[in-house]
């Protein structure tokens, strides 16, 4: 049988495990990326692995999450990232010069290569035929030690597209009715491709707008061919030599196909505050709007913002709104102001901010106390805006656009003729911020610098065969990392500092978890389906273990949060029977006994002291993961 794009990259990188779905695989990483908000952490385990100058082909270490530097925390993250960097020969790209993946797509992704990236969206190279993970930390910093990145042999899924997309309907609105078709949760454990006739109608950073929201739903990761639409892109690039073709086999195997044609597509947008909760812009009505931003990874590229100015132009926005512009790049901003599209933005009445994630991250623009906000970003989980009481919707640059010059959500195809814009041949090409590493020999006198807000990583032990504790916290279905472990422009200057970041540990959902966590010493939370979907922090599970969780039990687990709550030594448990999740109630004093035979074994048995019951949950762990619980996380494993 043939085989898929990502099949084909997957034997290509093989390193052990069977090419068969649930099973394990060892993968070898070509290239990485870390950002400041998870970098910190990555590069501190990096130097606790020991090793001095990175395996991977690339490694670029990017800051663009918290470019505030609201007070020497940040100021000093960078310093110690930058001379990190430089001294075990990673690139530096500097605050100012883009988000990411933006970067990334633009300057260093090639098809077929591997890329594993301390952030979720880390698919978006997806869109240029790279195989493009989000990972924690950890994981990153073992692959650029040169070690495997492992995960579960995915299941292949198919989306075909027909047809072409009508004015004023864009690669988000694919976006989001791949998120209505298939939920939150639909893509767990699967590859998401993307064929047929209508791809060849998507350009690279409108297939990079929709890889990157694959990440939205719970997929490994999403894959466009490497075709001539690639070429073209790369060439514009100046990076031609880098084009390999990529396509799957005619005989290859789906484990499920979805058709959708691209002509039939409508303007959509994602309600509060979940990315599938979808219906059409034009069922929408008298929705008033204060906030409109335009940026972050999604979409920020040059085309995105040429459409943007182009509608703009000659326009003024409505007094009532306030409208952001976060161009992805340097790039995208100077081409933007080169060609007098950036004038055309700034006369509307629209605020330029930096190439950054920005508002996305909750990092300023804030929206005004329960204001509606309409964003193209990614994510509209409760509270990430800054503003707990906001309604965030999730749009197409086209539909942000529209909402800005009315004041109300607006079907942009109200306005009128359709709006057509020029891609540049050959793109602008300045590297100056990335910043080159030192020579190896050059790297052995090389200081790295550390500031005070850098923290010890919290301390792990070896699994004992017995656990009781509190049920501290009980929660629901679908919660976020962002649930877990918050960001926005309060909290994300700590992030290399645990004990600080643990006081906001499930603010959102209980302000009192983590005093209660730290009375309780020992605990255990309960969740239902996808727990920790969204972001990759790490975090979500540092702050737990140091604020003493010892195991999570839930209905099912997000990929990347699973794979951080093993690395960090924490137990991951599913429940045999969904019903038992009723069953317990927060303050329930609970035992796991015998876990070292019992992980093996696949079934453990919960003990509840309080009500006297019990339950039975499962693990699927493979030998190498029990290993590293029994160590008491990936850092300890690893040494040992
Ligand atoms: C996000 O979009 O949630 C983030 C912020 O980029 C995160 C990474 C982080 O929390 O630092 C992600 O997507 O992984
Ligand atoms: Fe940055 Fe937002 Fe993209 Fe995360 S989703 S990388 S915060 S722009």
């Amino acid at each position: 049988m043939g085989l898929t794009i990502a099949q084909k990259i997957i034997k290509n990188h093989l390193i052990s495990g069977k090419m068969e779905v649930g099973e394990e695989i060892a993968l070898r990483i070509d290239q990485t990326l870390t950002q400041d908000a998870t970098g910190t952490m990555a590069y501190l385990e990096f130097e606790a692995i020991g090793i001095p100058r990175v395996k991977t082909e690339l490694s670029v270490a990017y800051i663009d999450h918290n470019t505030l530097q609201s007070g020497f925390e940040n100021a000093d993250d960078h310093r110690y990232i930058q001379s990190v960097a430089k001294k075990h020969g990673i690139r530096f790209s500097r605050p100012g010069n883009g988000i990411c993946h933006q970067v990334h797509l633009e300057r260093f992704g090639v098809p077929g290569k591997t890329l594993i990236g301390s952030d979720s969206h880390t698919p978006t190279g997806g869109g240029i035929g790279m195989l493009a993970m989000g990972a924690g930390g950890m994981d990153v910093a073992v692959a650029m030690g040169g070690g495997a990145y492992y995960i579960t042999m995915p299941k292949m899924y198919k989306v075909n597209l027909t047809g072409k997309l009508n004015p004023f309907v864009s690669a988000k609105d694919v976006s989001l009715e791949i998120l209505r078709i298939l939920s939150v949760k639909g893509g767990v454990g699967a590859i998401i491709e993307w064929g047929g006739e209508g791809i060849k109608t998507l350009s690279v950073p409108e297939r990079a707008t929709i890889t990157n929201m694959g990440t939205e739903l719970g997929a490994t990761t999403s894959i466009f061919p490497s075709d001539e639409i690639t070429l073209e892109f790369l060439k514009a690039q100046g990076r031609e030599k880098d084009f390999v073709e990529l396509k799957s086999d005619e005989d290859a195997f789906y484990d499920r196909i979805i058709d959708i044609d691209l002509s039939q597509l409508k303007p959509l947008i994602a309600m509060p505050h979940s990315p599938d909760n979808i219906v059409t812009v034009e069922s929408l009505k008298d929705v008033k709007v204060d906030q409109v931003c335009i940026g972050s990874c999604t979409n920020s590229s040059l085309s995105d913002l040429l459409k943007v100015a182009k509608i703009l132009k000659g326009k003024k926005i409505d007094d009532s709104v306030s409208l952001s512009v976060s161009p992805g790049s340097k790039q995208v901003l100077s081409m933007l102001a080169d060609c007098g599209a950036l004038s055309d933005i700034l006369a509307s009445g629209a605020r330029v901010l930096e190439c950054a994630c920005g508002p996305c991250i909750g990092m300023g623009f804030s929206p005004n106390s329960a204001g509606v906000s309409l964003r193209t970003f990614n994510r509209n989980f409760e509270g990430r805006s800054g503003t707990k009481d906001a309604k965030v919707y999730l749009v197409s640059p086209e539909v942000a656009v529209a909402a800005a010059l009315t004041g109300f959500i607006t079907d942009p195809r109200t306005l009128g003729e359709e709006v057509k814009i020029e891609i540049p041949k050959e793109f602008k090409i300045d590297d100056s911020a990335v910043l080159m590493p030192a020579t190896p020999e050059e790297a052995i006198n090389l200081e790295v610098l550390r500031g005070p807000n850098i923290k010890p990583l919290p301390k792990t032990e070896e699994l004992k065969d017995e656990i009781t504790a509190k049920l501290t916290l009980k929660v629901g279905d679908n919660i976020t990392t962002d649930h877990i472990m918050p960001a926005g422009s309060k909290i994300l200057p700590y992030r290399s500092n645990i004990p600080y970041l643990s006081k906001f540990c499930f603010a959102v959902c209980d302000e009192t978890f983590a005093e209660r966590a730290l009375e309780n010493k020992v605990s255990i939370v309960v969740g239902g389906t996808n727990y920790g979907q969204g972001s990759s922090r790490e975090h979500a599970a540092l702050v737990p273990l140091y604020l003493g969780v010892k195991a999570v039990i839930a209905k099912s687990f997000a990929r990347i949060h699973v794979a951080n709550l093993i690395n960090a030594g924490i137990l991951p448990f599913v429940f045999e029977d969904e019903k038992d999740y009723d069953k317990l109630s927060q303050g329930d004093e609970l035992t796991l006994k015998n876990l070292h035979s019992s992980l093996k074994e696949g079934k453990t048995i919960l003990y509840n002291k309080t009500k006297n019951e019990t339950y039975n949950l499962v693990s699927t762990l493979t030998d190498r993961q029990i290993d590293m619980l029994m160590a008491g996380g990936l850092l300890a494993y690893t040494k040992k």
